[in-house]
This record gives structure tokens, sequence and C-alpha cells, in this order.
């Protein structure tokens, strides 16, 4: 990978988990008021990891409390001494991402492959890259007079946990803004390491607290009147529910929703590169990815010679323990997310397309989906519209790019798409005409911090990342 730093890390040894965790408020770990507590488990055995505090309302009025104190202090900083806390929290992911890796994988499932060079990398990369922005906001740097909101409330999914915490926390940070965040429940242990990497690089109380726990944390977060700025990342359907909460507060909100992103191939297309791109796009992450390319379109003349060789590929897939380091397909998430694939997979089967997966045993123990593919697809299918949020492509055909267009913009969604041809014209006109926030050309599931990234329609609004990335975080 162009970001890969950490050397590889071989088993669970690597990383000290606590039996038990707190909730993180003004730079402490703290019981719930409650006292209520979860466990969180490893997808891939359905092993307890620990045990972990869960957030109430009374714990949304303390953390906000401690963000809303902290705010006066942080903002008032010159954006350069910002700089150095982020700088220091980017070298401590660096020097930790062996720990971090691992703990990840564990907690999410993931194969070990994916957090080391992907995850890691540019979780690192991502707090860097706005360390730089901080002390170019003040004055003539940002061009206009740019204020920090106050406090920001950040709800996250459990498909890039640490990942989709830095694209919030970050950018919050390096504009003068201070944090509650609320990670999934079923992905909290790395948000917590997190916190830990805070209070080692110094970090004023308050400035950061992390609150674990499920979605009646997350609405409290979401409602509380203290709250300046709402940034959310997951389903659609709790991002509509948001943005009626937020509707006519006044707070700045962002949303970053689902997908249901195509890839189109054309007849002039590398067959092998695409294969591999195609491959990336919706096996990456068991195809947890909002930006998956969990539709194919393939030029009809092409089409049987591209799913020979997708299924030769699909063949040599391994799928097993997330932490051996060959391993490409990993553990589904959760028992919930288990299901919902699999829910949708039967009714592509009943409404008539044809199912494929390579031979591969699964474990006995654990949340698992072997890869599939799923040829005579139409539009109308119900696998062609919804998001599955698993490793599951579903194949349709195209003649002309006018029709690939049709095909490629025929949902509610509008997150992201590739294009593979020879043709640069081609990519250009295309490419134009896509509406979806990122598309990419030849390639797929590139990250950079430097671009924004988000979604049209149904996929939310706001940018994360680059530039843009500052705007969702000040007034100017
Ligand atoms: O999402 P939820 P789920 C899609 C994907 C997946 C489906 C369901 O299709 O199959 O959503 O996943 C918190 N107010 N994506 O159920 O519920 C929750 O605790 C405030 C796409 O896991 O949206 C968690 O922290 N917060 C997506 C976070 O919202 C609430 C990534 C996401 O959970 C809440 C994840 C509420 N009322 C799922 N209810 C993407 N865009 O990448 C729940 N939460």
């Amino acid at each position: 990978s162009q970001f890969a730093y950490a050397p590889a890390p071989e088993s669970r040894s690597v990383v000290d988990i606590a039996p038990s965790y707190g909730l993180f408020i003004d730079g402490e770990f703290v019981e719930a008021a409650d006292g209520k507590v979860f466990k969180t488990v490893s997808p891939s055995t359905e092993e307890v990891l620990s045990e972990v505090a869960r957030a109430g309302e009374a714990d949304v009025d303390r953390a906000v409390a401690a963000a809303r104190k902290a705010f006066e202090k942080w903002s008032a900083l010159p954006g350069a001494e910002r700089a150095k806390y982020l700088f220091r929290i980017a070298r401590i992911i660096q020097e930790r991402s062996r720990e971090l890796a691992v703990l990840e994988t564990l907690d999410n499932g993931k194969p070990i492959k994916e957090t080391r060079d992907a995850d890691l990398p540019l979780v690192a990369a991502h707090f860097f890259y706005y360390a730089g922005w901080a002390d170019k906001l003040d004055h003539a740097g940002y061009g206009a007079n740019p204020r920090p909101l106050g406090v920001a409330g950040q709800v996250i999914p459990w498909n890039f946990p640490l990942l989709m915490l830095a694209w919030k926390i970050a950018p919050a940070l390096a504009t003068g803004n201070t944090v509650v965040l609320k990670p999934a429940e079923t992905t909290p242990l790395s948000a917590l390491f997190f916190a830990d990497v805070c209070r080692q690089a110094g970090l004023p109380k308050g400035v950061v607290n992390i609150l674990p726990g499920y979605g009646d944390a997350g609405a409290a977060l979401v409602a509380h009147p203290d709250v300046n700025k709402v940034a959310f990342t997951g389903s659609t359907a709790v991002g509509k529910e948001i943005a009626r909460t937020v509707a006519g507060t006044r707070k700045k909100l962002t949303l970053e929703l689902g997908g249901k992103g195509a890839n189109i191939v054309f007849d002039d297309a590398p067959i092998d590169q695409a294969v591999e791109g195609i491959v990336t796009g919706i096996f990456f992450n068991q195809g947890q990815v909002c930006c998956a390319g969990s539709r194919l379109l393939v030029q009809e003349s092409i089409h049987d010679e591209l799913l020979d060789s997708l299924k030769r590929r699909l063949s040599t897939l391994r799928l097993g323990d997330p932490l051996d380091k060959n391993t490409d397909i990993g553990a589904i998430n959760s028992a919930e997310q288990l299901a919902r694939i699999t829910s949708l997979v039967e009714k592509g089967t009943a409404e008539g397309a044809e199912a494929w997966s390579p031979e591969c045993e699964l474990p006995s123990s654990g949340y698992w989906f072997a890869p599939t593919l799923f040829t005579d697809v139409t539009q109308a299918h119900t696998i062609a519209r919804d998001e599955i949020f698993g490793p599951v492509l579903s194949v349709l055909t195209f003649r002309t790019p006018d029709e690939a267009v049709a095909k490629a913009n025929n949902t509610q969604y509008g997150l992201s798409a590739g294009i593979w041809t020879e043709k640069g014209s081609r990519i250009l006109a295309v490419a134009g005409k896509l509406r979806a926030g990122v598309v990419w050309s030849n390639t797929f599931n590139k990250f950079d911090p430097t671009s924004p990234f988000g979604g049209y329609k149904e996929s939310g609004f706001g940018r994360e990342g680059g530039r843009h990335g500052l705007e969702a975080y000040l007034d100017v």
C-alpha cells in the first residue's frame, strides 16, 4: 500500500485488552452514571473481548459539559499550538499502530492485512493532514476569519471504527472545536484506545470525550441543546431521523450514509486490472463499505470473459482467521449484520437472480458469509437497489455509455462509482454525468486525506476530508 507503515502484527498478544473499560469524560475513564455495561465480542470467534461502560443520557450531559468547558481554552489557542497536539497524536498512532491494528481486527473482524495496510496508515495520515491545516486557518492563510462552532457531537459506525473516528475528530480539533464522540456498540475498543492516545499526547481534559453506547446515547447526543455541530456516519434510516431531530435547532449537520456504487467496465478495459478493482471494490472489508462497488455494470460483449476471470479470481480468495496475514476475507461484524446480508441474498434468489460462490469452508463459530456473485440481475431486483453491506456483488450489463450512465445513476444513493476503460475522453465524459461524490477510474476504494468525500441524494450531504472537510466545523 502507498501508506504502509506498520510492521506485521502476528497475534493478539501484541495488545493488552483490559477486562473492562469506562467512558472517557473530561480526561478520565469513568463508570456510567447508572452503572450499565455491555459486552463487546470478537466477530470471528464470538469470544467476549471486554465489558464496556454503556453511556446514557446523564453521561451525555456530563461529556457535553466537559467539552463546553474545554472549548473556551482550546478554541483560544493559536492554531500552531493545536497543530502540535495533532502531530503528537498522529505520531503516537504510528508508534502504536501494531497494537491498534490487532485491536481493530479483533473487535471488528476485518483482516489484519487491511487494518495494517489501509486503516492505520490512513488514520495517521488524516491526523497529519489536518494538523497541517490548524495553523493555516488564521488570518490570510484561509482567506477569511473562520471561527470554530463549539461542541461537536459525532456518531460513527462499526465498519471502519478508528478511521471514521479520525475523519470526525481530526478536522474538529484542527479548527478549534471540542468533541463528544459515540463509537458503534459492536466496536468500542479502538475509540477507547484512542482516548488513551489523547492522554499520552497531553491533550487538555475535555477536548475529546468518548461515550461507548447504543443508539439511545447517539440520539441523546444529537439532541443535546449545547451541541453545536452534528456529524453522523451510518444508515440512511438513522441519518434521516437525526436530520429531523436537528431541524430548526441551528446546529450544523453533515451526514454520510449508505451507497450502492456502480463499477462500470467497458469492453476496452484492461481485464485483469479490472478484475482486481472489482474484487477490491466489493470484497474489501467484506463489502461493509459505504462506497463499495456493489453493482458491477459490464459491457455486454465482454460479460462472459469478465465473469470467467472474476470467478477464477474469487476461487483464490482466502477466508478465515482475520489475524492471519494471508487472510483476504474476514468475519462479518455482527450477527445482526449477517442476518441482514442473508435475508437480502435470499431475496435475490427468490426474485430470480442466479447466485454463485467459490467453494469455501466457513468456520464453525463466528459470523461468516462466503463471497457471492449474482448474475441475471435486473434493475427491478431488490439486490440491485438496496444496500447489502456484505460480500455480495450484483452483476448487470449495458450496451452503450449512455445506458451505463443511466443504470449507474438509477439508485436512491450517490456515493461512489468506478469507470474502467483505456479511453481518457470516455472517463471524463462518463464521470461528468455520474451523480456520485467520488468517481474512481481504473482503480477503486483509494482514499486520501486531501480528497473531499461524501454523497449525493440519500447518501447524505457535506464533505469530509480535504479543505472542504474544514467547512463543516467552521463559521466563516
Ligand atoms: O447502522 P446504524 P447499523 C448501513 C448498512 C447497514 C445498515 C445498518 O447498510 O447494513 O446501515 O447498520 C448509532 N440516533 N450502514 O444498524 O444503526 C449506532 O449506535 C443516533 C452504512 O449498524 O445507523 C451507531 O453508532 N445514533 C454505514 C451508528 O449510529 C444512532 C455504516 C450507526 O448505526 C441511532 C454503517 C439514533 N437513533 C451502516 N441509532 C456507512 N455509511 O458507511 C443508532 N445510532
